[in-house]
């Protein structure tokens, strides 16, 4: 067997095996494309991908208007706006930080909540009890693939009267509570990053129902306007080009088979991991049609023998860059660090979460061996525990 990088072998993976999915077409379909683009000499603000990908996307979702964007984030800032909302909004801590910086960007307070322990989502009790004449929105996450308690939340949001919307970068595909994600709350953000299971390079949607929000989203998304004009506070420049539409629907004729591959490396996972102490998988997902974006594992210092960062250190020698999502909690990142109170609102289920998780590579790049083989690896370095701690200890 070889020795593990950490105590000196050579690593088990010749090159790195990253996080994010990584799906691209074949370079003779992205050729041709590309070739169609520059044919046409038309790169970006509305072409005819572009509006092709949207009329796509709304039948896919089953939603009246999407509007892409040249990423999530630009989509979320946008989002706030165009729902007016003021003062302050509810967020969890446990989400990626752009959930969070696009408030601030829209000058509005983030008001961070706990998450459900189970749904790595926002926990409904705490919402309500955070609700004062303040606050305006609720922001939820949907994460890895799964969705948050979206019915009590939308209870709640109906009951006080304020908006609720979602983050749902990582839901493309996600059927929940019956159906699919992007019909949800007064509309849902999508991000189409290259990690992500639909990919545009850099990209993302909103979808909406509501006739009066896509207009002022429409508006905004252009800084020298498409389509006829309406009020709005602010414009931007969050256009699709072409290039990015063009992946983006390669990439969603290939969704079915990319889920499914990500399917199969997470049972690859399961199986190889399941007798492993102090390792377990970690599934929001259960009742959902999942998209399988990401594998997320817990790590129990004890039983393992390992914290969660001697782990990932371990793995980073073997070439296997896992992540630490989303380490630490926005809470406590600049610049709300600065802010946040441990004594008024605690938010115990988030730092434990920050504290335990960690997602391993699943996608392009993987393959049910290489999940089995990586899954044997963590079981080495349990067996290797303590010699890996004395190392590091040197
Ligand atoms: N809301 C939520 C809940 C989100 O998770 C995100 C983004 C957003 C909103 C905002 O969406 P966008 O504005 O990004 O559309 C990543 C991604 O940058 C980010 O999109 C994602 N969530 C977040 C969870 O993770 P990093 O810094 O960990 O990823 P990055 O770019 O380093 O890639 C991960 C690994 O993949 C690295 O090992 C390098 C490798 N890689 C990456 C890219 C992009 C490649 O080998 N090739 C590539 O092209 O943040």
């Amino acid at each position: 067997m070889n020795q593990l990088a950490i105590l000196g072998g050579s690593p088990r993976f010749s090159s790195d095996l990253p996080v994010g999915q990584l799906y691209f077409p074949s370079w003779d379909r992205y050729e041709a494309a590309m070739r169609g683009i520059f044919e046409r000499r038309y790169y970006t603000n509305q072409g005819p991908l572009t509006n092709i990908l949207e009329e796509t996307l709304s039948a896919f979702f089953g939603v009246k208007h999407v509007v892409v964007v040249t990423n999530a984030t630009l989509g979320l800032i946008m989002a706030a706006k165009a729902l007016s909302l003021q003062g302050k909004v509810i967020v969890p801590g446990f989400t990626f930080i752009a959930s969070v910086q696009s408030l601030t960007w829209a000058g509005i307070e983030p008001v961070f909540c706990d998450v459900d322990i189970d749904t790595h989502g926002l926990h409904p009790a705490s919402v309500d009890s955070l609700i004062d004449k303040d606050v305006s929105g609720i922001l939820a996450a949907n994460l890895w693939g799964g969705a948050c308690a979206i019915e009590e939340l939308q209870e709640i949001a109906l009951k006080r009267g304020i908006k609720l919307y979602f983050d749902s970068a990582h839901g493309f595909g996600v059927e929940a509570f019956g159906r699919k994600l992007g019909g949800f709350g007064e509309l849902e953000v999508f991000s189409f990053h290259a990690t992500k299971i639909l990919s545009a390079t850099e990209g993302g949607c909103i979808c909406t129902n509501d006739d009066t929000i896509a207009a002022r989203l429409r508006n905004m998304r252009s800084s020298y306007g498409a389509g006829p004009p309406v009020d709005v506070p602010l414009t931007s420049n969050a256009r699709m080009s072409e290039a990015q539409a063009a992946i983006a629907l390669m990439s969603l004729e290939d969704f079915e088979s990319n889920v499914e591959n990500n399917r199969l490396q997470g049972a690859a996972y399961s199986r190889a991991l399941a007798d492993i102490p102090g390792i377990s998988l970690v599934r929001v997902d259960r009742d959902c049609k999942s998209n399988y974006q990401y594998v997320v594992c817990r790590v129990d210092e004890q039983s393992f023998g390992l914290t969660r960062d001697q782990l990932l250190l371990a793995l980073k020698r073997e070439n296997v860059n896992v992540r630490r999502y989303f380490y630490p909690g926005v809470h406590r990142s600049v610049p709300y660090n600065e802010s946040f109170s441990e004594n008024s609102i605690g938010l115990p289920n988030t730092d434990k979460l920050c504290a335990e998780l960690f997602q391993l590579p699943v996608g392009a790049l993987v393959n049910v061996d290489i999940a089995t083989a990586i899954g044997e690896l963590i079981g080495e370095l349990s067996e290797n525990a303590g010699e890996i701690r004395g190392r590091l200890s040197q």
